[in-house]
């Protein structure tokens, strides 16, 4: 699956709150591959290398918990993901449907 995903840091792999400063809104082409989850700068291409900072947005989505943010109201269609080595991001999906479509794949690996 692929398509265009926002993303908000919310907690780091220590579980504490990702520090001001790091907490923007960022727009990537997320594609979801295997086990992970890579949040690209530009679109995807399937024979073209990933760069060092798409390896570094990339995340392990294996035993993550994706689930509708419930509890952040300030921006429409967002989810919540929380990995197994206790991040926790907010991905804006561009619809509702996408972001149901999302959290179902996700929560399939
Ligand atoms: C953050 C940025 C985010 C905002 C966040 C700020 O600043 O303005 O948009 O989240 O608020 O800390 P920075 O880019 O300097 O990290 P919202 O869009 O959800 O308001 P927060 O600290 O209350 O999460």
């Amino acid at each position: 699956k692929h398509g265009i995903l926002t993303r908000k840091s919310h907690a780091e792999m220590d579980g504490k709150r990702t520090p001001r400063g790091r907490r923007g809104w960022k727009k990537f082409y997320a594609v979801l591959k295997g086990m992970i989850l890579y949040l690209q700068k530009d679109e995807y291409k399937p024979d073209k290398d990933l760069s060092e900072v798409d390896l570094k947005n990339a995340v392990r989505v294996h035993h993550a918990l994706a689930t509708r943010a419930c509890d952040y109201s300030k921006r429409q269609n967002v989810l919540k993901l929380k990995t197994s080595d206790w991040r926790v991001f907010l991905l804006q999906a561009p619809s509702e449907e996408e972001m149901m479509s999302w959290i179902f794949r996700i929560n399939l690996v």
